[in-house]
């Protein structure tokens, strides 16, 4: 299955939390054909009251359900000391998985498609690095969505 994920840090070196991440993920021997787009930085949504975010995003191949890889996201966010605080707070590394293929997954731990993505300028941006043409659940493609999107706080911080 082709799965995309939304890589996020706003604590503790940002930039190194995402590489880090992105170089556990390229080792991993269940994701083949690791892609991962420019980083972005940009305003948190959600309690403004925390430090600016960084965000990327990251596609591959597996073969692990979906709930088999949010296991393994969920420990490479632990083994990167992800504390949840509070619910949008601030954190060490955010993995969320956006796409599992076509499929829309509906459980208590998982919501697929990621149920914000259509609506965050971080998420789509990044998102058109990899996937430009890529048609979205409503229809538009990600540049498409991308131009509906207020993205003015985005800054571009450097290409993976
Ligand atoms: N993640 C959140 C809450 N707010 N804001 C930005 N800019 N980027 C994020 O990744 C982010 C956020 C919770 O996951
Ligand atoms: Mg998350
Ligand atoms: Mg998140």
């Amino acid at each position: 299955m082709h799965a995309y994920i939304g890589l996020g840090s706003n604590l503790e070196n940002p930039l190194a939390q995402l590489d880090r991440a992105i170089e556990t993920l390229k080792k991993h021997d269940d994701l083949k054909n690791l892609r991962v787009s420019s980083i972005y930085g940009s305003k948190p949504v959600g309690p403004q009251d925390q430090p600016d975010y960084i965000n990327a995003v990251a596609s591959f191949d597996t073969d692990l359900s979906p709930l088999a890889l949010l296991d393994l996201l969920q420990s490479i966010e632990q083994s990167q000391r992800r504390v949840r605080e509070r619910h949008w707070g601030p954190r060490t590394l955010d993995l969320d998985l956006l796409l599992y293929g076509q499929e829309r997954i509906q459980l208590p731990r998982l919501n697929v498609p990621h149920p914000f993505m259509l609506e965050r300028g971080f998420v789509i941006k990044p998102f058109s690095d990899l996937a430009p043409d890529m048609l979205l659940e409503n229809g538009k493609t990600v540049t498409e969505q991308l131009h509906q999107l207020d993205t003015s706080d985005l800054v571009f911080i450097k290409e993976e």
